[in-house]
């Protein structure tokens, strides 16, 4: 990634443009002003109700009591309906250099003005109370406060959609949530509705590809990418037009779970996503993403062999190369909950002179849709007025009055007026306003979808053709799973009968697992080609293992030299190293000495972490020597999960009790072994450099 040129002081926690603000919005600071009503009447108790006798009726006069249950009785809004589960971050956007060349868009002008953003990430189909580690696509929607206005992008982690015109979208939606009946599953997509849906609606597939694949349960926020999906238009100042596809490469690299991981983690940690972001931020590793754009001259809007305004299909990066563009870091954790991230209204028609849409269907319908569903939710026409979604450009509308209103506006609110002094002016500074970039249109009016959107499967095919051998295993394993839960066997025997328009073998692998005929080979599924930008194994980052979290296994009798020398090298890499014991509080070491413990082991589970290490303890014959069920659990659950394993002197045992064949482990003192991401060394005392180098970089290998 290039590296910041900006000269803007970065904006630390709090004092950014948007929190300056914010300040003028946040609530009194409780330790200074003593509970009061709604109208700032001080309340002398709290705990009991007035009442007629101390056993006697609740009186109506008691006006702090009916307040304080009628707010109560009010907290709830409806949640999104979809991506109702979701969690924000503030930070801030700078260019890299100036975009002059293809947009005028302000904030993409100049590397010393740093924007501020408001990120919110999501799953789609849950409640707000689901799990996080689900099987789903990630929204990752930005707000820019620009100076020219807010700039939404509001993306996913997939470049493709389900969909390409959004008046399916509604039947999508209803087919992806939980069946009517019984609303089961919660956060899920195996069940019958949705994969009825998506066996009659083959558009589908190319994103039910990425659906299937690890790119949907990803390891954290700050490791997932995020696109634009549709194809938009920049506009520079002379007004030419480029179109342009949204990317955002997190520096962490790509990087996800496996699937029975992801399942273990929605009972040990729902938040796992939530609480990762939340907790990185807090410790000050800021998540940081870069901006690039692929980018196709207006004269190019034919030359693919797929329509640029069908959102089912990405632009290969081998065909048009993803060119870097600015960097985006998430620097502060909001205050609220609600009043930001649940607040927070993204609109995709929220945008600033120098971008613009293109006629993609699904794009046209979701610029009806984002507004709408905000006057619900949000309870009326004036949420724009709400911290979170206040533009830092200043508002001078006509718009008036409506529920929460809270602005104190003056004068006339039409156009034109002579009594108002002709206020305010139409157009802005010279050349400020937005102009709606002028394209040619001529046509009838129809309801058919164009004749360019037809093919389904051959991206699909790329997808699936890009992948390594082992995300192929993860894609068969997933609609396996997936399929297996479906009861209707005319839907499993219709999705296979689609996936042989993808690739034959796939089909098969599919249909065995799920105990139905496999079809013989479409001769018309030619497919081949490849993208290796598709492939998780090319998406490594920067290589680091910076917050990834490492398990050291003590208790008592622990060698703890050879925890030190281990958790030094891996801390100074970044990682973020526990010691984590059958107790909380501190155990005694080798030596006697009290060593601190970070968990109980009682409270986490190796799918809560990254790696495991478990150091030497006592000697070989001592009660204590031998690793105990947890442990062994723990280091089970991790090499079964492909996790970087690593263990030294009698700790070793663990890694031995594995008894997996043919894995390579020290066999005497002084030389450590690494096989498969399994890493040991027969030492007492600090462990070898080879050791902990082996280990770091089993660990930025990810798996
Ligand atoms: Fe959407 C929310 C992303 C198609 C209608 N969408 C929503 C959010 C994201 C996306 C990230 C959550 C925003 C937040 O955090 O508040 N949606 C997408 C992407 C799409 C897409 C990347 C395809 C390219 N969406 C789409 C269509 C429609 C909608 C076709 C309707 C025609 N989306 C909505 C919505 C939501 C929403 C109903 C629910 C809550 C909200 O808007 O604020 O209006």
């Amino acid at each position: 990634m290039s590296e910041a040129k900006g000269t803007d002081a970065t904006p630390m926690h709090g004092k950014d443009r948007k929190q300056r603000q914010n300040d003028d919005f946040r609530a009194v600071d409780p330790a200074e002003v003593p509970l009061t009503t709604d109208q700032g009447t001080a309340v002398d108790h709290t705990d009991d109700a007035l009442t007629a006798g101390e056993r006697g009726p609740t009186l109506m006069e008691d006006f702090h009591f009916r307040e304080k249950l009628t707010h109560f009785d009010h907290e709830r809004i409806p949640e999104r309906v979809v991506h109702a589960r979701g969690a924000g971050a503030y930070g801030y956007f700078y260019p890299y250099e100036s975009c002059a060349s293809f947009t005028r868009a302000a904030f993409l002008q100049d590397p010393s003005v740093h924007t501020p953003v408001f990120v919110r990430f999501s799953t789609v189909q849950g409640p707000r109370g689901s799990a996080d580690t689900v099987r789903d696509v990630r929204g990752f929607a930005t707000k820019f406060y620009t100076s020219e206005g807010n700039f939404d992008l509001v993306g996913n982690n997939f470049p493709v959609f389900f969909i390409q015109d959004g008046i399916k979208f509604p039947d999508f939606v209803h087919a992806l949530k939980p069946e009517p009946h019984n609303e089961i599953p919660t956060g899920a997509s195996a069940h019958d509705t949705l994969w009825d849906f998506v066996s009659l609606q083959p558009e589908t597939l190319h994103a039910v590809m990425w659906l299937m694949s690890d790119r949907a349960i990803p390891r954290s926020y700050r490791m997932m990418p995020g696109f634009g999906v549709h194809t938009f238009r920049l506009v520079d100042a002379d007004g030419r037009g480029t179109f342009v596809k949204f990317h955002w490469t997190p520096r962490l690299g790509t990087h996800s779970l496996v699937w029975d991981e992801a399942q273990e983690c929605q009972g040990r940690d729902p938040d796992f996503n939530r609480r990762d972001l939340w907790e990185a931020i807090e410790a000050g590793e800021y998540p940081e993403y870069e901006l690039g754009v692929q980018l196709v001259p207006e004269t190019d809007e034919f030359a693919f062999d797929f329509d640029l305004l069908d959102a089912t299909k990405l632009i290969p990066e081998e065909r048009v190369p993803v060119r870097p563009v600015g960097r985006m870091v998430l620097d502060r954790n909001p205050d609220n909950f609600f009043a930001e991230t649940e607040q927070v209204a993204f609109h995709t028609a929220n945008i600033v002179p120098g971008i613009d849409f293109t006629d993609d269907p699904l794009l046209q319908a979701r610029l009806f849709s984002y507004l709408d569903t905000q006057l619900l939710r949000l309870g009326g026409s004036n949420f724009a007025q709400l911290p979170v979604n206040r533009p830092l450009a200043p508002v001078s509308t006509d718009q008036r009055d409506g529920f929460h209103q809270t602005a104190i506006h003056r004068g006339t609110s039409y156009t034109k007026n002579s009594l108002g002094g002709g206020c305010p002016a139409v157009g802005g500074p010279e050349g400020a306003a937005f102009a709606h970039h002028a394209t040619r249109v001529d046509g009838a009016k129809v309801r058919a979808r164009s004749a360019s959107f037809r093919d389904h499967h051959s991206q699909a095919a790329l997808f699936w053709h890009s992948a390594s051998a082992w995300e192929k295993q993860h894609i068969v394993d997933a609609f396996r799973f997936e399929l297996g839960k479906v009861g209707a066997v005319s839907v499993r025997e219709r999705v296979v009968g689609e996936l042989n328009g993808v690739d034959h073998a796939l089909a098969s692998a599919v249909a065995t697992g799920v105990g139905v005929p496999a079809p013989p080979a479409d001769e018309a599924a030619t497919h081949k080609q490849v993208s290796p930008a598709l492939s998780l194994e090319n998406a490594p980052g920067d290589g680091s293992i910076r917050t990834r979290k490492v398990a050291v296994l003590v208790d008592d009798g622990v060698d703890a030299e050879q925890v030190v020398s281990v958790r030094d090298v891996l801390a100074a890499q970044g990682a973020v190293v526990e010691a984590l014991a059958p107790r909380d509080g501190t155990i005694a070491g080798r030596d006697g000495e009290p060593q601190a413990v970070d968990r109980s082991l009682m409270t986490v589970a190796s799918v809560l972490y990254d790696a495991v290490y478990v150091p030497g303890g006592p000697g070989p014959d001592a009660p204590s020597a031998q690793p105990n069920g947890a442990v062994l659990r723990f280091v089970r659950d991790a090499y079964r999960h492909g996790k970087p394993v690593a263990a030294s002197g009698s700790g070793v045992a663990a890694l031995e009790a594995l008894e997996a064949p043919g894995l390579r482990l020290a066999e005497g003192p002084g030389e450590a072994v690494a096989d498969h991401g399994v890493v040991s060394e027969r030492t007492e005392g600090p462990v070898s450099g080879d050791f902990t180098r082996a280990f770091s970089e089993a660990l930025a290998a990810h798996r």
